[in-house]
């Protein structure tokens, strides 16, 4: 069965990796499926045939035969437990790993969006340069509390699993503002997922779309 994801036709980080079609592009890779990428401008994402599949008009989707899913999340999820490679099989450690998706998308995204709002869309504000300090503290605190945990491990429990998949795309954010180098552990865990190869297929695809080359291989 073919599947078919979306990612932006013209991302707004023009190819830098931070759209989150990013991260269901590297669990595919992970598992070594085969995807197709339909690419959705703004407007179109807002029209009925793609509220069909995202009733928020968001990226990314995916399409396999009957089944139409959206959420990042979701889609990784259920990538991570129908093929090997990004689950433990031991339940106990499954249900951790799972637990390490939700803590990423649940506890560690938010206030991480809450930080690129306040810089992208607050900065002009009466109020956005009060603020800032605010957010970057709640950043910082959850940085403390996950570099804590990880300590000098290579992944957050154990063997890579889509728990470290998540994290590692949501700290991927913050590397354009210098906070994770605070955090060297933390630098080290993202440039170690960085560095997979799943993770540089996934990327050098998204990067093709916005600069018309094909990435190599492929
Ligand atoms: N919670 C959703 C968030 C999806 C999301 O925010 N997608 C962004 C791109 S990364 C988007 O489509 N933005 C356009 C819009 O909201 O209009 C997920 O993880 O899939």
């Amino acid at each position: 069965m073919s599947i078919i994801i979306t990612a932006f036709e013209r991302s707004p980080d023009g190819g830098k990796g931070l759209s989150r079609d990013v991260r269901v592009r590297w669990a595919l890779e992970e598992v070594g499926r085969p995807y197709e990428v339909r690419l959705v401008s703004f407007a179109a994402l807002k029209e009925p045939v793609h509220l069909a599949l995202n009733p928020f008009g968001q990226i990314p989707t995916y399409e396999e035969g009957g089944l139409a899913l959206f959420e990042s999340g979701s889609i990784v999820f259920h990538l991570a437990q129908r093929h090997a490679g990004l689950l433990p099989d031991d339940a106990p450690a499954r249900a951790r790993a799972t637990t390490w998706m939700f803590a990423a998308l649940s506890t560690v995204e938010p206030p991480i969006l809450e930080f690129a709002n306040a810089k992208l869309l607050e900065s002009d504000k009466p109020w956005g340069k009060e603020r800032l300090p605010l957010v970057l503290d709640r950043v910082r605190g959850r940085l403390d509390q996950l570099s804590r945990r990880l300590g000098d491990a290579d992944w957050l429990d154990g063997a890579f699993s889509a728990g470290d998949l998540m994290m590692v795309s949501v700290l991927l954010r913050l590397k354009p503002s210098g906070i994770l180098n605070e955090f060297p552990n933390l630098a080290a865990y993202v440039a170690r997922g960085e560095a997979r190869p799943a993770y540089r297929r996934a990327f050098d695809a998204q990067l093709a779309v916005y600069t018309g080359t094909p990435p190599a291989g492929r």
